[in-house]
């Protein structure tokens, strides 16, 4: 992709020029955060050109466009990422060069947009990024959260939240669009008018508080192939003419409370992952974006086309998860209250146009809205949501004559909730889970009844992560590698091609070179910990890495307490041979979450006390990196040699960081959960670490009971010593309680919970024994290398690029 903008002489007058205009400053006064201001506007002017052509097209071809409606997009930085799609990450790199500006110095600037919590949000940015790439008319539709997911700070081994100004300093890829702002309704009551000269009831919403909803928009820019798609996310801003009107009432209370209500509803991002909070808030947030979103879509179909009953001809609503699945009321609403038309026929169109993915099965992720509170804040949507649920209990009714049973279970309203899965299933002419077993465990148990119902409507879209962000970006030695090795860098938009570097696991020469990049990788990711956390790591050391959220599911305490359990090995038999490890943690707790944040502070007190004894010889690390983001998730993958994997199966839907992990050349620790199942069946499993109870075997002991986890405790002295160590203060300078409620939550049953109820004693023997599997690997170099070599080579299957051609082709079909 030729473009004069990115031509050397060109790009560095556009850089000074930037200075010049933006800071009144020659280049040489410009400190580094005003460069990546110059640097990003020059790009950005670039992508301007492509952005308004890909409009143009496609105002012209009229395909059908998908709104990916989701809640998070965790986007990560913009400026490397652009160049790379632009194809001028390496010409820019040296303009700069000219300049004496370093781009990766540059890059590093730019504050992460962190609208997302974890797995979900990223996973909607992958998409983006390969919905661009295929060529594909797509908008994301969010929020503008003024403050993303917080900043993680550590302080005397505790997480300690930080708020993320992350447009401090303004953002040079943004653009306002006051032009399509919507105003928002909340609350009130509806007023039902007949009006006779149609005919038509009318439903009028009164005494309501409303807010302007303002787009701004973001470039999504395809790999070499010039389409620059839109994410659109909305700021709230008072509605002014109301205010003014209120204050000429003196309605003076009135009018603060909707500069109040504009002020808040997009003021943070809820820093849950995989939990719901039941918040009003959050559900004001939920109705504002997806009601913008959806009259703006509405009103671009209208202005090109005359007949509303084919909306879902051009346009198809993807919900992310059950959080905007008020969609499907809202679009009925639309269709209903502003275009008049009958039941049936805004039916039909909203079931042609919604569909939703599914990720979790975790019991207290699943959203369910107090009625009461629902239907004052939505008051119409929620009369919408009632004759849903009664025509949908009619047709249980005459599927299943007699079983109320049935109708208990799958209704919307029910308890006095409002169930969103069941609404997204009912309303949605598509659902999907996000890896095969995931999907097959919704079919078979979470969804059953709905599976039984529509079976149908179910398929399975296992997910993916893009390969020009966390191969291209954040391991350019090893992506230079496979470009050579291949002879062609067409892996960068077809994946599949990185079969072709199988042969190379049996060549010596190759085998070395591939080393010998994780070992820079690594040198890389050492040098970052030692200006990061003071620690200083050997990159000869093996890398053993878990890095995603904290969860309890996810089993980040199984992982430390076999740390504990390597620990007393090495000082119980100082003369065995034992090869050097350094575990790298890296996790955000949710703010509210107090077991999780207990977790991260154990982590830090086992690597206090073990990095500090010099009688184990640096045999030994254990860091936890600051602030976990994908910023320095880029790095931290390129740098590892084991990925950790370990949820408690069944729980994991998908995970995403395991394919990143596989994409950079580490092998997998891991159970048989989510997509670490296919990931096993691409590689082999002997090219991976598999360990613990199958999802069955979990399902099975979560229904029947069976594990006591005195016993284990009771029989396996090695559990049982890191166990008691969590309360005699070897890791609490003394103190017996601190890790008090871990150690319970692993030994005794309370009134909610079961002991252990995340099989962690259960599996520990499984898992210290692939560990010592992973050691015996790693000494054996060519064996290691080879395995390595064969994950990065057989993860194909693993893009987004694959993930979202399913999606068009089975389900958007675009
Ligand atoms: C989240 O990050 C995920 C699921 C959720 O329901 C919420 Cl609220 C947040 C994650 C899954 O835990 C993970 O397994 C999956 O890979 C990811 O979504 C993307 O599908």
């Amino acid at each position: 992709m030729y473009n004069p903008r990115f031509e050397k002489e060109a790009f560095k007058k556009d850089v000074t020029n930037n200075i010049k205009t933006l800071f009144r400053k020659e280049l040489h006064e410009a400190n580094l955060q005003e460069l990546y201001q110059a640097v990003s506007y020059a790009v950005k002017e670039a992508i301007i050109d492509d952005w308004i052509e890909t409009q143009k097209k496609i105002d012209k071809e009229d395909p059908k466009i998908v709104y990916y409606m989701s809640m998070e997009f965790l986007m990560g930085r913009a400026l490397g990422n652009n160049l790379i799609n632009m194809t001028a990450y390496k010409e820019v790199k040296e303009a700069l060069d000219e300049l004496g500006i370093d781009l990766n110095m540059v890059e590093d600037q730019e504050p992460d947009p962190a609208l997302g919590n974890g797995g979900l949000g990223r996973l909607a940015a992958c998409f983006l990024d390969s919905l661009a790439t295929l060529g594909y008319a797509a908008y994301g539709c969010g929020i503008r959260y003024r403050y993303g997911m917080f900043k993680q700070k550590i302080k005397d081994g505790y997480q300690v939240e930080k708020p993320d100004n992350w447009l401090k300093y303004g953002n040079p890829f943004e653009l306002r669009r006051p032009e399509y702002a919507k105003e928002i309704r909340f609350g009130g009551n509806i007023r039902v008018e007949y009006d006779d000269t149609t005919g038509k009831t009318l439903f009028k919403q009164e005494n309501y508080e409303s807010v302007l909803a303002v787009p701004y928009d973001y470039p999504i820019v395809g790999y070499g192939n010039g389409q620059v798609n839109t994410l659109r996310i909305w700021d709230a801003e008072p509605i002014v003419d109301f205010q003014l009107e209120s204050f000429e009432r003196g309605d003076y209370h009135k009018a603060v409370e909707q500069q109040n209500l504009a002020k808040t509803i997009v003021e943070v991002l809820y820093p849950n992952d995989n939990h719901y909070a039941g918040k009003e808030l959050r559900l004001k947030q939920q109705y504002f974006f997806v009601s913008a979103s959806l009259q703006l879509a509405v009103d671009k179909y209208m202005k090109s086309h005359d007949d509303i009953h084919k909306l879902y001809e051009k346009a198809t609503f993807q919900m992310n998860d059950t959080h905007p699945t008020v969609a499907v009321a809202e679009l009925m609403r639309i269709l209903l209250d502003d275009y008049q038309l009958e039941w049936n026929e805004a039916w039909e169109i909203t079931t042609k146009a919604c569909a939703y993915t599914n990720h979790t099965i975790m019991a207290e992720a699943l959203e369910k809205w107090p009625i009461d509170l629902f239907s004052r804040l939505l008051p119409r949507v929620y009369q919408i949501i009632q004759e849903i649920d009664r025509r949908f209990l009619i047709k249980v009714r005459e599927m299943y004559p007699g079983n109320e049973e049935k109708v208990k279970k799958m209704a919307i309203l029910r308890d006095g909730q409002v169930k969103m899965a069941h609404l997204a299933i009912v309303a949605g002419y598509s659902v999907n889970g996000v890896a095969r077993l995931h999907t097959e465990i919704l079919k078979k148990r979470e969804l059953r009844d709905f599976y039984e119902m529509m079976p149908e409507k179910f398929n399975n879209k296992t997910n993916g992560i893009t390969q020009r962000r966390f191969l291209m970006h954040g391991n350019p030695l090893l992506a230079d590698w496979v470009t050579e090795k291949l002879g062609t860098k067409d892996w960068i938009t077809d994946l599949s091609l990185m079969s072709g570097l199988k042969k190379y696991a049996e060549d010596d020469v190759a085998r070395a070179e591939f080393m010998e990049i994780k070992f820079k990788n690594k040198e890389r990711l050492a040098k970052y910990i030692l200006e990061h956390n003071g620690i200083e790591v050997d990159p000869r050391s093996i890398f053993d890495v878990q890095v995603k959220r904290l969860h309890e599911y996810k089993r980040q305490l199984l992982n430390i307490l076999h740390v504990m359990y390597l620990y007393n090995q090495i000082k119980q038999h100082p003369e065995k041979s034992f090869y050097p490890r350094t575990f790298i943690f890296g996790a955000k707790a949710s703010a509210g979450y107090v077991r999780a944040k207990e977790i991260i502070k154990l982590i830090n007190s086992v690597a206090e006390v073990v990095n500090n004894d010099r009688s184990i010889n640096g045999k030994l690390k254990v860091v936890f990196i600051e602030d976990y983001r994908v910023s320095n998730a880029e790095m931290i993958f390129a740098a590892a040699d084991v990925s950790e994997q370990i949820s408690t199966a069944s729980k994991e839907a998908s995970g995403t960081g395991n394919m990143k992990f596989m994409l950079n050349g580490a092998p997998t620790l891991g159970t048989m959960d989510g997509a670490n199942v296919e990931i096993v069946e691409e590689v082999g499993r002997e090219n991976a670490f598999i360990f613990g109870l199958s999802s069955d075997e979990v399902m099975n002991y979560e229904k029947h009971g069976g594990y006591d986890p005195y016993e284990i405790y009771n029989n396996d002295p090695d559990v049982r010593r890191v166990v008691d160590q969590l309360v005699d203060g070897t890791y609490a300078d003394g103190d017996t309680e601190r890790y008090r409620d871990l150690y319970n939550c692993l030994l005794k049953s309370t009134p909610y919970d079961k002991a252990d109820m995340y099989f962690i004693l259960k599996d520990f023997r499984s898992y210290a024994d692939a560990q010592e599997q992973v050691e015996k690997a790693y000494r054996n170099k060519d064996g290691w290398a080879k395995m390595a070599l064969l994950n990065t080579a057989c993860c194909g299957k693993f893009s987004s690029d694959r993930t979202i051609q399913e999606y068009v082709d089975d389900i958007w079909k675009l």
